[in-house]
């Protein structure tokens, strides 16, 4: 029988937990931006091998939430971490130790599964720090394992792997071995658009972007795709668009050699910037915008 499980990755946000799962896997699963609060799904990532099938999920960042949305992305981070044979905690090892990171662990019950603790971003950390921290996490979590990592280089990557596959149970796979997310094309698609507009943008706006898929014509040559990116506030529409609309242009520019290269088909991508006054906080946007509260 084979090694099988379902393996969380959490942490604060911008830490590198996308950046892990899209190492583990050598394939681009989920979104990564330098902006807090990227990903705000639960993303699963199926490794396979001969001995093993590890179903990786990868979950919003921890964070004390300001709107529905912030409360939603934490639950779908609390709830992974009871659904799955092994917690991956990811720290960023640059940081200092400050409230944030005393929130994750009064609000995340990670004691009761195996444990994994990734010290990721050590490139930017001196190993005084490094240790210091180390010795910090393992009072509140003495039964941790440890590991050490460079995900942007996946360095030591291996390793965790092999940690991983050391800690989960026997079992049958349960996906085939070519599915390698449980997300469709459309959910694809959406989040290529919505990593361009977060990387172009600063501050602020990127929290209020969403993505609203308004049409695709499947059996179309090249693929026409008309997609909405929602802003909150009339001022962020301008700022999205951009002088000469040269902003948007970039973003559509950018995203549609993406969506080509996942869909392997040329694509017409038709951008709109929108405002939804206030949709974090509204339950009926929220589903529509596909924060519907998910297991
Ligand atoms: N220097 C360095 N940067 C890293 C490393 N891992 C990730 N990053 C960068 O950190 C930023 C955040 O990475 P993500 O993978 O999006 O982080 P995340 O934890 O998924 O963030 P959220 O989805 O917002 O919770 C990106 O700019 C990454 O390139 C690392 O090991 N070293
Ligand atoms: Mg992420």
């Amino acid at each position: 029988m084979m090694k099988v499980g379902f393996v969380s990755i959490l942490g604060r946000p911008n830490v590198g937990k996308s950046t892990i799962l899209n190492g583990l896997l050598n394939q681009k699963v989920s979104i990564v931006t330098d902006k807090s609060q990227t990903t705000r799904n639960n993303i699963r990532g199926i490794y396979n091998s001969e001995e093993a099938q590890v179903i990786f999920v990868d979950t919003p960042g921890v964070h004390k939430p300001r709107q529905v949305l912030g409360q939603r992305m934490n639950t779908m981070a609390y709830s992974t971490a009871h659904d799955v044979d092994v917690n991956m905690l990811i720290v960023d090892a640059s940081q200092h130790f400050g409230t944030g990171d005393e929130y994750l662990l009064e609000h995340l019950d990670i004691k009761k599964t195996p444990l994994i603790i990734v010290f990721n971003k050590i490139d930017q950390a001196r190993l005084p720090h490094v240790n210091e921290l180390k010795e910090k996490y393992l009072s509140y979590l003495p039964e941790a394992h440890i590991v050490e990592t460079v995900a942007t280089e996946k360095f030591n990557l291996d390793d965790l792997l092999k940690k991983v596959l050391s800690l989960l149970p026997k079992g049958m796979p349960f996906y085939p071995t070519e599915v390698v997310t449980d997300k469709d094309e459309i959910f694809q698609i959406k989040e290529i658009i919505r990593e361009k507009t977060l990387k172009i943008l600063k501050e602020e706006v990127p929290h209020s972007i969403a993505v609203y898929m308004e049409n695709i014509e499947w059996e179309k040559n090249p693929m026409p795709i008309k997609a909405n990116i929602i802003v909150e506030k009339d001022s962020q529409k301008g700022i999205v668009i951009g002088a000469n609309g040269k902003r948007i242009k970039l973003i559509g520019t950018r995203a549609r050699q993406d969506i080509e290269t996942l869909l392997k088909k040329h694509v017409y991508l038709e951008l709109q910037v929108r405002v939804e006054k206030d949709w974090r906080s509204n339950e009926k946007a929220l589903e529509t915008f596909g924060y519907k509260l998910e297991k």
